[in-house]
């Protein structure tokens, strides 16, 4: 959002600079890796492709109609380049040196893993797919790739652990529910320390799937109890969906829910209310602040966002600012920061506040030690 000095003038001293804001530690839980990966990057392994494919890079906050659908159009096309291991990992790199470059010190990286197909040399001519396996595998390598040059690259090591979606879209009965729930169990298995939870996500504008998930879901929930949920919940109006994924969360392990854009009153008193988890743990709010204008079709700007229904409103309740799609929103980390402090006159303080709100929410299993690295990374800022 470009500046606007009135509106900053008057936010005095307390309104932060987005430079002050990139120098902030900062803490990512709802990203996407396909919807992460930059336009200028979609381009250049488009490019390389050389098959004259190309993409006309967009802003969407400029038209705001049909926004779903062209969000949707963009993971597409993200799949046309991303059709083998290699691209995946170096679109994951890239995405790992977007966020450490915008000192992002924890990034809790979301993904569906997919299968691709080999190509006819590799595959001598039959058709042959890679499992969701090496897709995980391709990621937890990049991963290594990253932290073994952080250090010397951006002055500190970003932690990264990784969230398997299940992508409603995907999902068409009951059965392919549970297909997807065991592959992401399966994958947990061999990569215990990497994947720390489970992603609901997928196309809100279709008809809700949530009468096969869920039953599936609490199927297996023995299988993943220890792997914690977060739930992309209203992010389109359906409150008979927020209804279930709210009555649901005890039994399933939700401790996040991604958006709520459009979370009925009754629903978010309950969980401002407290008592949803038997361990009296609180609930993460993961707020996405130019998706959500986007996606709602905020026309007034950010001003009109639901934030306030949330910050400060309970000590039950943990938000987070996160971007969901830094290629598809052209925004990073520290704009959105920014572009929420200026709608609601945030100081510094409440930036860090939210930050340690975001860590305490991870499903990272040391929350204690991030929270420690950033006390001290911001030491290091003043
Ligand atoms: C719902 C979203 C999303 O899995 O290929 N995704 N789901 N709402 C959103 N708001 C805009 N943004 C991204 O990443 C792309 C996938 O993430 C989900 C969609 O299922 C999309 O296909 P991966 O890495």
């Amino acid at each position: 959002m470009p500046a606007d000095p009135v509106l900053d003038a008057a936010a005095g001293d307390q309104l932060p600079s987005l430079e002050e804001i990139r120098a902030l530690p900062k803490v990512e839980l709802h990203a996407h890796l396909s919807g992460s990966i930059t336009q200028e990057k979609l381009i250049e392994l488009l490019a390389r492709r050389g098959n004259g494919d190309t993409f006309t890079p967009f802003d969407c906050r400029l038209d705001l109609s049909n926004a779903l659908e062209k969000c949707f159009d963009y993971f597409a096309k993200v799949a046309t380049v991303v059709t083998d291991l290699q691209a995946l990992r170096e679109s994951t790199l890239h995405v790992l040196e977007f966020f450490a470059a915008d000192r992002c010190i924890y990034l809790e990286l979301r993904t569906s893993p997919k299968q691709f197909k080999l190509n006819a040399v590799e595959s001598d001519g039959v058709e042959v797919l890679t499992t969701k396996l090496q897709y995980l595998q391709a990621v937890s390598d990049s991963i290594q790739e990253f932290q073994s040059q952080a250090q010397a690259r951006f002055g500190f090591v970003m932690e990264v652990k990784v969230l398997l979606s299940v992508d409603r879209g995907r999902v068409t009965s009951k059965e392919s529910a549970l297909q997807q729930i065991d592959d992401i169990v399966a994958m947990h298995v061999q990569y215990p320390n990497l994947v720390v939870g489970i992603d609901v996500c997928g196309n809100p504008s279709k008809p809700t799937v949530l009468p096969y998930l869920i039953p599936a879901l609490l199927e297996r929930k023995d299988a993943f109890l220890k792997l914690p949920i977060t739930f992309h919940t209203a992010e389109t109006q359906d409150d008979e969906e927020s209804r279930l994924v709210l009555s649901s969360m005890r039994e399933l392990n939700i401790r996040r829910l991604g958006h709520v854009c459009f979370f009925p009153d009754e629903c978010r008193e309950e969980v401002l209310k407290g008592g949803i988890h038997a361990d009296g743990g609180c609930v993460g709010i993961e707020i996405c602040p130019t998706s959500n204008l986007v996606t709602r079709g905020l026309k007034n700007g950010l001003a009109d966002h639901h934030f306030l229904d949330w910050w400060k409103k309970s000590d039950h309740v943990l938000l987070s600012i996160n971007t969901d799609d830094t290629g598809l929103f052209s925004c990073d980390l520290s704009s959105e920061i920014h572009d929420l402090a200026r709608a609601f006159r945030l100081s510094r303080e409440d930036l860090i506040e939210i930050q340690r709100q975001a860590l305490r929410s991870s499903f990272h299993p040391e929350k204690q030690r991030l929270l420690e690295t950033f006390d001290a990374m911001l030491s290091s800022s003043k």
